[in-house]
């Protein structure tokens, strides 16, 4: 698959000042030739030019003009993939843009596969495999957060300590191995120490790695919050605050909102997407009996839920039911309209955690923004937890490694047969090698880089 020359728009399609079509493999500077003509006419520019140079022109096709365009050259193999790279800067209108990535088609380059180019960047060893999922990570980041994980991601600071297991876990099976030859040497007792304490501390490791996940998951994908209440006990009021710009449509008449509206915002550097929904009413009417099974879908998904009541109004039968309903899930009881005499108060929630905030004035919604962080994550962000924060194919391939280790450490301490512990140290050894894509199989590339975009 690397001994072809890909194409492909590197940016996002639609109209935009600028677009990028990205050609790597051994004939993207031929292929850049054949499409692209400078001011002085001559054939083979971009073969003569000097490797990162940036060259103005035209692209043509049978001699006809598609486009004016800058051409870059980056020769191997000081580029994103180690392969020859052209890049046409052309008018990011979505014709132009089409017809120079046709062109560029017809000048025998092949259309890329979603992430190729991070794919040849990884077989040609410029990045491992943690690194090549930052890049997806750094394009999908909605927040500060997420970014700088991205960042340190890419930067190696998770491959470094991948790589280190991997040597310790491997120290340890040559011993093993080196002994399995000659079976008459027992382990002498003092390295044998040496090696139980290294495999220790190896678990530990990657205990510590493991309870990164968690934070990796919320950072990377976020959360979804479901606002359910009453109808005008102010949902779609909440909705907007929280957004900071008027999102939802808020009126005195009940039943305004029936369906459900979903957006996203930043709270406290997580991603969440709140879900305003027409309340959990009982309703005669069609449409509003519809918003109802939707908002009760919203809620079965939500990781949070915000319970609004109207705190100017006593509480009904309907406020004790729906509180006794959601006692079971992580929710905050926000007690709105708090401009307003308060006909409720905390007493009347159940004991569960309840914020006062005024959708009118904003009072309370930096506190609730406080909770809802706290909620789903009580804890500080180290720099330390930014640097490493494992995703869920790290954190499945590393409870593998440690199922193994285990055994392996039982099987040492309790003298067994050393074929044995090869057995399992080795699964332990390709477990952490597939994080780094040190061992690894089409399928599991095929998987990582099918979620890219075309163009990455
Ligand atoms: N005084 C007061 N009125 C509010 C507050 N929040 C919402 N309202 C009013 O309550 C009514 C219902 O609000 P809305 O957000 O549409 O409620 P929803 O049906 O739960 O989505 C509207 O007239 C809002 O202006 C608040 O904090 N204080
Ligand atoms: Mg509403």
């Amino acid at each position: 698959m690397l001994d072809d020359t890909i194409a492909a728009i590197a940016t996002p399609l639609g109209q935009g000042g600028l677009a990028i079509i990205r050609i790597s493999g051994e004939n993207a500077v031929t292929v850049g030739d054949a499409v692209f003509r400078p001011p002085n006419g001559v054939d083979d520019h971009l073969a003569k030019a000097n490797s990162h140079t940036i060259h103005y022109g035209h692209i043509v096709r049978e001699s006809q003009r598609i486009d004016e365009v800058m051409v870059s050259v980056m020769r191997a193999p000081a580029t994103f993939t180690r392969e020859d790279i052209v890049e046409i800067n052309c008018h990011g209108g979505m014709q132009s843009t089409r017809a120079v990535l046709d062109t560029v088609l017809g000048a025998g380059a092949r259309l890329a596969l979603p992430g190729e180019f991070t794919k040849r960047a990884f077989l040609h060893g410029r990045i491992d495999l943690t690194q090549a999922e930052a890049v997806a990570d750094l394009i999908h980041a909605r927040t500060d957060l997420a970014l700088n994980a991205a960042n340190e991601q890419l930067a190696g600071k998770l491959s470094q300590r991948i790589n280190q297991l991997r040597d310790d876990t491997m120290h340890v099976l040559a011993h093993v191995e080196a002994h399995i030859d000659f079976p008459d040497e027992d382990i002498e007792p003092d390295t044998m120490d040496g090696l139980l304490k290294r495999l220790e501390s190896s678990e530990t490791f990657i205990d510590q790695l493991l309870a990164t996940a968690n934070e990796g998951q919320l950072v990377r994908k976020g959360i979804r919050v479901a606002i359910v209440g009453r109808p005008n006990a102010g949902k779609s009021s909440l909705l907007n605050q929280l957004l900071g710009h008027d999102r939802a449509i808020v009126s005195d008449i009940a039943g305004t909102t029936r369906d459900t509206i979903s957006e996203e915002a930043q709270i406290r550097g997580i991603p969440v997407v709140f879900v305003d929904t027409a309340g959990l009413q009982e309703t005669e009417d069609v449409v509003e009996q519809e918003g109802v099974r939707r908002s009760r879908a919203s809620l079965g998904q939500a990781d949070l839920v915000l319970h609004v009541l109207d705190a100017s109004e006593p509480p009904t039968p309907d406020t004790e039911a729906r509180l006794a309903e959601l006692a079971e899930r992580n929710c905050i009881v926000v007690l709105n309209k708090s401009d307003l005499p308060a006909r409720l108060d905390q007493a009347d929630t159940h004991g569960g955690q309840a914020v006062p905030v005024s959708c009118l004035n904003g009072d309370g919604i930096e506190e609730l923004k406080d909770a809802i962080r706290a909620s789903v994550w009580d804890g500080e962000i180290t720099s330390e937890m930014l640097e490493v924060m494992v995703n869920s194919r790290h954190q499945e391939a590393l409870n593998r490694a440690k199922t193994a280790l285990q055994t392996a450490l039982g099987q040492l301490r309790e003298g067994a047969v050393l074929d044995l512990v090869a057995v399992d140290l080795r699964i332990a050894t390709n477990a952490i090698g597939e994080i780094v894509g040190k061992t690894t199989t089409e399928d599991l590339l095929d998987s990582i880089f099918s979620t890219f975009c075309i163009g990455k």
